[in-house]
């Protein structure tokens, strides 16, 4: 860039160009580029240069998260990880074993885990992770980041109060880190956005009077099954059945996280066999009671189809 300040809005449209199309290393590095070649710490160019700053931060904790999330899940790559956040004795942990059955300590007095806790559940043929996040109070992200990404790599949370005041805390340090929280999951599936954008519900307790008005969807801790469904609502799987030639549905589906998904997909995951030889498949649509029909290799497919592939001999 020139030695001539550029008008501050010059120089967003400059630096949006820039970094446009980039995320993760490659979008870290553009603004690493870019710190050094704007010369001026004041004015407006101090604040583009505080933003930029902060994006870089956010990125660090990113990139941190994908990798210890990479070495986490290397055997159950496609696994959904849930979080489970609320401030110290709220119910992480009773409500982690009540979904899992496993036997995670529960403490009667505060600051028990202070080591992540993870579980494992599967519900409607989908696995889930579950991973207890240590307890979260004001300020808590001032140091120690590690929680935080912990929560970036998160597909989902599960943000778990019995007060107003415990859902406000919640909802106030997350938002202090950029991190929105959604209804619903994207629809182009888990990617991780900057700001990073988390789907995520509330999990209150039966004395719990109000909430703070949020467009969050609220569930009952003793509704296990509600949440359960919601779980698996949040996530959108697209679980596909196959079927032999002797009309067998297998039991366990190929499952899937992004759709859209075709026949190729499946064929890609159930068999080497290659593209050429690929004939067609018949469809039962939504389910083994489904219409019956036949498709080909670019048919898109929905949640619970069941296919049988047929190739050329
Ligand atoms: N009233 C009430 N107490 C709960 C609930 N869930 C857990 N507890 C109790 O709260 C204390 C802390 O629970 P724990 O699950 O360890 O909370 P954590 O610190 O968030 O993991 C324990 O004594 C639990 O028995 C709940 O939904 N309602
Ligand atoms: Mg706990």
């Amino acid at each position: 860039m020139k030695k001539i300040p550029k008008p501050y809005s010059v120089m967003m449209e400059e630096i949006k160009d820039r970094l446009k199309g980039k995320n993760g290393i490659k979008r870290a590095r553009e603004i690493q580029q870019l710190l050094k070649e704007i010369p001026w710490s004041v004015g407006d160019y101090r604040r583009i240069k505080d933003g930029l700053r902060k994006e870089l931060k956010e990125l660090e904790v990113i990139e941190q998260a994908k990798k210890a999330s990479r070495s986490r899940t290397k055997t159950k790559k496609s696994t959904p990880q849930f979080a489970i956040i609320g401030v110290t004795n709220s119910g992480k942990s009773t409500l982690i074993n009540n979904l899992t059955g496993t036997d995670i300590p529960i403490g009667s007095y505060p600051y028990t885990t202070i080591e992540p806790q993870y579980g494992a559940l599967e519900h409607d043929k989908i696995s889930f992770q579950l991973v207890e996040i240590p307890a979260i109070y004001e300020g808590c992200w001032d140091g120690d980041k590690s929680t935080l990404g912990m929560i970036h790599s998160a597909d989902c949370l599960l943000i778990v109060g019995r007060s107003f005041d415990d859902f406000k805390i919640i909802l106030k340090e997350l938002e202090t880190q950029n991190i929105e929280l959604i209804g619903n999951r994207m629809d182009d599936g888990f990617i991780q956005t900057i700001p990073r954008k988390i789907p995520a519900f509330l999990i209150y307790d039966k004395n719990t009077e109000t909430m703070p008005s949020s467009h969050l969807k609220k569930i009952s801790s003793e509704d296990y099954v509600e949440i359960k469904r919601n779980m698996v609502e949040m996530i959108k799987p697209v679980r596909i059945f196959t079927m032999n030639s002797f009309n067998e549905i297998q039991e366990q589906p190929i499952v899937f996280y992004n759709d859209p998904i075709t026949v190729k997909d499946v064929m890609q995951r159930v068999t080497k066999s290659k593209i050429e030889i690929f004939k067609d498949a018949i469809l039962l649509e939504g389910g083994p009671n489904g219409r019956r029909k036949r498709v080909g290799i670019t048919y898109e497919l929905s949640d619970n189809d069941v296919i049988h592939l047929t190739f050329q001999k």
